[in-house]
């Protein structure tokens, strides 16, 4: 099992979309783990996205991270990551797949509604930035046998 760092951004939140892309990864059988409102500082927005501090959308993207709260996610299940990232589709809204959650609801390529770790290091490191470990509530889910087959003994 995985368990992957996901952040509905700014405006996601002030759009009123936090339900509905919250069901989405309900609906798919992943499990919530970890979850808060909060307003991200200026320096966890620096030290989340220090790999793109060279960029020229840096600051912007600083700006509008720390510019209204965000919901902060953890989420678990096989493959967590990849799957996550599958759902939440291609990294600008204008172009990313109808079905994902860019692509079905935005158009801005850097309001674009959704951070999701991508790769295992990744989600390891985010994780740790925004949850303190008692803060990640591992827990079992009555429905877990109906989610994956685990007759093989890993769920599957
Ligand atoms: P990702 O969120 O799909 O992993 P990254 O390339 O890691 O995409 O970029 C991080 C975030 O920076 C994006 O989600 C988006 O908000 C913003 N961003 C990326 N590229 C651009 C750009 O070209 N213009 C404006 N914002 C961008
Ligand atoms: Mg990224």
């Amino acid at each position: 099992m995985e368990t992957t760092l996901i952040i509905f951004k700014p405006d996601a939140v002030q759009r009123g979309l936090m339900g509905r892309i919250l069901s989405r990864f309900e609906d798919k059988g992943l499990q919530v783990v970890g979850c808060k409102l909060m307003h991200i500082t200026q320096d966890l927005a620096a030290r989340h996205y220090e790999a793109h501090k060279a960029r020229p959308f840096y600051n912007s993207l600083v700006g509008f991270m720390t510019s209204s709260p965000v919901l902060v996610l953890a989420i678990r299940g096989n493959n967590a990551i990849a799957v996550s990232r599958k759902m939440m589709g291609a990294t600008f809204g204008s172009n990313a797949e109808p079905g994902t959650i860019r692509g079905d609801f935005g158009v801005s390529n850097s309001f674009n509604l959704i951070h999701g770790s991508d790769s295992p290091e990744a989600a390891e490191r985010e994780l740790a930035l925004f949850f303190q470990p008692a803060e990640i509530v591992s827990h079992d889910r009555a429905m877990e046998k109906w989610v994956y087959d685990c007759s093989g003994g890993a769920p599957e």
